[in-house]
């Protein structure tokens, strides 16, 4: 049997990204294609019943014995955000294959299906939107407005959804598929230190923070380098730069706040040209949704002061804005009780479980991280973590869906 890493290493060639680092893997792309068709490989070879539903999400079932019921869902994303790591998204895809795996071997009698489901576009790297797939499903976002998001190569969402040969006209909230859904339970490598810092290899989500996206354009006057005195500039690249240092320090100042902007596009982007316009994206979070629009509001003000003060015109633009999320009490407590030896870890990074959890019971496992960073090309998982983790989520699937007296596996 192929354990976590040996899945993981199959897919390690694609979407990789020479310039950046790492991988860049776009939602509804055709590297998210191949990955999804390396998954779909998989779940058939075991057996499983796949479809690919109209908002994009691939479904696998197991459910050898036929039983009814609604289904407990594994799964996570198989998109990457520009230059990110391996494992943000297809660990907790691979961990879902290993523990079917495993329930397999140990003869598991289900009384209920099990589904591993793949989100779309969780990262909201091309269309700007985090987890577009699963906020469609659970009518979190206007179709119309998804339809009309472009990418940078100005495709709307629409063209792009044609081309993958999805309707436009079919996506959107999708209550029948939410109604034959169980629990949700997302296994995803921790994107901090959280569990460095403990010393253990898994930990049950807790919470989500609260999150979300601004875009903030700043129109100024498009000039020439060398024929415009400094007197005379309208310049919205020293605009955003002003901007930039002063939400740094307005979230220093929030505690347990995050701001970040790691997007900015001038144009016309020329040497020797005073840029006419700067767009840059603004993240902020905090673990309370009150804070985090507390925050975003004196943001909103030193951005329209410090644009005006350059002699600019700055806007500010709400692109998303996701609640702090508490895991199902339920749930968690019947994680606890299966995975005796994990501690509860909140979380920074926001999840397709985060989106779903208003509408399903969800829950999520974290494994080690060693080196705690993410986003980035040096996001890692011990292999011998990689097993552990699927192990337990097999006890978790377990613990859900053919309930019944079991010795919890320690994390060995
Ligand atoms: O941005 C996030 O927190 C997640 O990785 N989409
Ligand atoms: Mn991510
Ligand atoms: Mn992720």
């Amino acid at each position: 049997m192929t354990g976590v890493a040996g899945l993981l290493g199959e897919i390690a060639g694609i979407g990789r990204d020479s310039a950046r680092g790492g991988y860049s893997r776009q939602g509804y792309s055709r590297t998210e294609t191949e990955l999804r068709e390396w998954f779909v490989a998989h779940a058939e070879r075991r057996g499983l019943d796949v479809r690919r539903d109209r908002n994009g999400i691939t479904w696998a079932r197991w459910n050898p014995a036929s039983v009814d019921g609604k289904a407990i869902v594994t799964g996570s994303h198989l998109d990457s955000v520009p230059g990110g790591g391996g494992y943000d998204g297809p660990l907790g895809v691979a961990s879902a294959l290993v523990a079917i795996d495993l329930l397999a071997a140990r003869g598991v009698r289900l009384n209920r299906p099990i589904d591993v489901a793949v989100f779309p576009e969780e990262e909201g790297s091309r269309f700007g939107l985090a987890c577009l797939g699963s906020r469609l499903a659970a009518g979190a976002v206007d179709p119309s407005r998804a339809l009309a998001l472009r990418d940078d190569a100005g495709d709307t969402f629409a063209d792009v959804l044609r081309r993958d040969g999805l309707d436009p006209a079919h996506i959107g909230a999708d209550h029948e598929l939410l109604e034959s859904i169980e629990a949700f339970v997302e296994l995803h490598v921790e994107q901090g230190r959280g569990l460095i810092d403990i010393g253990q290899p898994v930990a049950i989500g807790a919470s989500i923070l609260a999150h979300g996206r601004w875009r903030i354009t700043i129109d100024g006057q498009g000039n020439h380098a060398g024929t415009t005195l400094m007197s005379d500039r309208h310049d919205p690249m020293v605009a955003a730069s002003r901007m930039i240092v002063e939400i740094r320090d307005a979230a220093c100042a929030v505690y347990d706040a995050r701001a970040t902007v790691g997007r900015l596009v001038p144009v016309p982007s020329g040497t020797n040209v005073i840029a006419s316009r700067v767009s840059f994206w603004l993240d902020v979070r905090h673990p309370d949704t009150a804070v985090t629009a507390s925050l975003v509001s004196r943001i909103r003000d030193l951005v329209a002061r410090v644009g005006a003060e350059e002699g600019c015109v700055a806007t500010t633009t709400e692109e998303s804005l996701s609640p702090t999320v508490h895991f199902d009490a339920g749930l968690r407590s019947t994680l606890r009780a299966t995975l005796p030896y994990a501690v509860e870890l909140g979380t920074g990074a926001g999840h397709d479980a985060g989106i779903l959890a208003e509408h399903i019971p969800t829950a999520m496992l974290f494994v080690r991280n060693p080196t705690g960073i993410s986003h980035s090309p040096e996001e890692l998982v011990e292999d011998a973590d990689a097993e552990i983790g699927a192990a337990q989520l097999a006890d978790v699937l377990a613990a859900l869906a053919s309930p019944g007296p079991r010795a919890p596996h320690p994390p060995t």
